[in-house]
């Protein structure tokens, strides 16, 4: 089956697919939070991934699928805000798609993936997209928005053109402040806010925002943005626009709901509040803090005492890059120094391990924390914003030793 036929029967078999969902997901999955009952779904160009929802399709990645540095195209979560999406597959036909470049331009551009291919140098990076509200189902209390579990995140390699280049083909005129993102799917209902993102003119032009065409040596998968999407390492999925038809540059600060009063954090430091307040002042949201994970063992698993095991797993940041992973058994008494995999750039999942020889018997908790370049880690409490974003706490596995 080539390419085109499988996206083409792929986007056939979402709706039956979507109407089936339920009936399919025999097997299911437990998050460790109340109502983590989650049924495993297979969609076009995926393997089994947990689902949160399926109208707009939006799916989980299993923490055990986190193994490798690089997330495979088929693990890799996917994450929807419109009703009608991902768009209809006529609209992505690379004979009829196109990206436009419009506004404060000097030359307004309309060019093809072809185009984007064939007339300009291509550029990679690796780099981890996540979601703002990934881990939201473990705030205490509880919010509102969708109950994930760690896995709305994923690390490839993307390539394709700097935005950078195509703003320079068009011109900017001067004036130009930020830049909008539109892909094409579309609300359903009128009265829902098409998803639009904007970056200020600067960072768009910081040559690493890029405008994607592969993933891992592959054409983007369907529904991580297929023919296009916009990548901005370091920063939240949600500026991570799919199916990128329109780019705008315009002259003041873009307020569209997903910008203004969606995905907003409160404006400090810490970007938290105390639990069940509300912050007096937010801006829009921006790079990753610092995380890591353990991704060898999961929580309950049982190991036997004296026997060697290696724990493993992932950290990353905002761009600044890991400098060091603490490992500790005794639940962050002690912490010891993890070994480093390894180096896939600055915006890459790091993978790291340390080994571990239980020398009694009953529960050990271990935890993991990182410590980026500019010497920021990670809080031993969890952080708490009205909107279930940014969740950084040091994690814990809990292994039962026999
Ligand atoms: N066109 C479009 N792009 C989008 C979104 C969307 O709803 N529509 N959601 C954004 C959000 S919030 C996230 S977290 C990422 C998720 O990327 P993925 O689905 O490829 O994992 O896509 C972003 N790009
Ligand atoms: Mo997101």
């Amino acid at each position: 089956m080539n390419r085109r036929t499988f996206l083409s029967n792929g986007v056939k078999t979402v709706a039956v697919l979507a109407a089936s969902a339920k009936a399919a997901a025999a097997e299911t999955v437990r998050l460790p939070f109340a109502n983590g009952e989650r049924g495993l779904v297979a969609y076009p160009q995926k393997q089994p991934l947990i689902r949160l929802t399926t109208r707009p399709p939006q799916l989980e990645t299993p923490m055990r699928l986190f193994k490798e540095a690089i997330t495979g195209n088929d693990a890799f979560f996917v994450r929807y805000h419109l009703t009608v999406a991902p768009p209809a597959e006529d609209l992505l036909r690379p004979a009829k798609f196109r990206l436009q470049v419009k506004g404060l331009v000097e030359t307004p551009l309309t060019v093809s993936i072809e185009d984007l291919k064939s007339k300009f140098e291509p550029v990679e990076v690796v780099a981890v997209n996540q979601c703002s509200g990934n881990s939201r189902g473990f705030f205490e209390p509880r919010v509102i928005g969708g109950q994930s579990g760690n896995g709305m995140m994923g690390n490839a390699r993307w390539k394709g053109v700097p935005l950078k280049t195509i703003l320079a083909k068009a011109g900017l005129k001067s004036g130009a402040k930020q830049v909008t993102f539109d892909g094409l799917d579309k609300p359903l209902l009128p009265q829902t806010p098409d998803f639009v993102k904007a970056l200020d003119v600067d960072q768009a032009n910081d040559g690493e925002v890029m405008l994607a065409y592969e993933m891992n040596g592959e054409p983007l998968p369907w529904l991580n943005g297929y023919p296009l999407r916009l990548v901005v390492p370091g920063y939240y999925g949600t500026y991570w626009v799919k199916h990128l038809s329109e780019i705008e540059v315009i002259d003041k600060v873009y307020e569209g709901y997903w910008m203004n009063p969606a995905y907003r954090i409160p404006d400090n430091s810490c970007a938290c509040v105390p639990p069940g307040t509300k912050p007096s002042k937010t801006v829009p949201i921006g790079r990753f803090n610092v995380r890591s994970f353990i991704t060898s063992h999961e929580d309950g698993e049982r190991i036997q005492k004296d026997q060697p095991v290696e724990i493993s797993g992932i950290a990353f940041d905002g761009g600044s890059g890991i400098r060091e992973i603490l490992f500790s058994e005794d639940g962050g008494q002690n912490w010891r120094e993890a070994e480093l995999g390894e180096d896939l750039g600055k915006y890459s999942f790091r993978t790291w391990r340390a080994r571990f020889v239980p020398k009694k018997t009953g529960e050990h908790k271990l935890q993991v924390r990182a410590v980026n370049r500019t010497g920021q880690s990670q809080p031993s409490e969890p952080l708490w914003n009205p909107a279930g974003y940014m969740r950084n706490v040091i994690e814990t596995v809990k292994l039962l030793v026999a």
